[in-house]
């Protein structure tokens, strides 16, 4: 019998939403755990890393969504989430790349730094559990991602400069989208899962940047399709 898979995530983190479309691409069902609230404490030890998203398959425990992902795509192969063809493999990974170590820190941002975005995070990190755990949480979050942003430097540039920075990111994706419905090739792969999983909860989070990602025709309705 096969043993059900279990994704251990944060519901805001986009790289756990971007397993989640890649399992629901693939057709695997599987099972959401949140580490909400106090829990986040216990999420840091279920990998050496301490990071989610953390998935239980087949007997094994995958940390790392890029990981994650290859591995379904070499134990479950259809649909396929990265071409065979290499030139199109080696875009893909980059697309993917690109998305998890520099799209990711806009996401982060506008997160942090908009008041609602931040009220509204706290409210999804804290959903299910007490109302004691909302200020800690609040506390935690606040601190441990305005760190991570100071660290890596976006939180240190001027607000104007970063999204001047994040409108180039969106035009780009608008001129690779005149091309064909997909980022790469003619269907769609991880790279549009990877971008995607970032972009939307901007979509999802970002008052200010709802309408850019919105008025940007391709975009919009490749964010549609993903
Ligand atoms: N490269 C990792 C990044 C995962 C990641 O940064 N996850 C965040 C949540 S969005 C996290 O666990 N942060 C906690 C920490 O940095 O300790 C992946 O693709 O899975």
């Amino acid at each position: 019998m096969p043993q059900p898979i279990t994704l251990h995530q944060w519901e805001i983190s986009p790289f756990c939403q971007k397993v989640a479309r890649a399992l629901r691409f693939k057709g695997l069902p599987f099972e959401a755990i949140d580490y909400n609230g106090l829990l986040a404490t216990r999420a840091m030890g279920l990998s050496r890393v301490g990071k989610m998203p953390v998935l239980d398959i087949d007997g094994l425990r995958l940390q790392d969504s890029t990981r994650i992902c290859r591995y379904l795509d070499e134990h479950y192969p259809e649909p396929p989430l990265f071409p065979q063809e290499p030139q199109q493999r080696a875009l893909v990974e980059l697309w993917e790349d690109w998305a998890d170590e520099t799209l990711y820190w806009f996401e982060v941002y506008f997160r942090v730094k908009d008041p609602e975005a931040f009220n509204q995070a706290v409210e999804f990190a804290s959903a299910g559990r007490s109302a004691l755990e909302r200020l800690p949480t609040r506390l935690t979050l606040k601190a441990m991602l305005g760190l991570q942003l100071y660290a890596q430097g976006l939180g240190r540039m001027a607000p104007e400069d970063v999204e001047a920075e994040f409108l180039r990111h969106l035009e780009r994706i608008e001129s690779v989208l005149s091309d064909g419905d997909w980022l790469v090739g003619p269907r769609q792969t991880i790279a549009d899962i990877a971008v995607g999983s970032q972009l939307l909860e901007v979509l999802r989070t970002s008052d200010r940047m709802r309408p850019e990602l919105l008025t940007r025709p391709r975009l919009a309705a490749w964010l549609e399709r993903i």
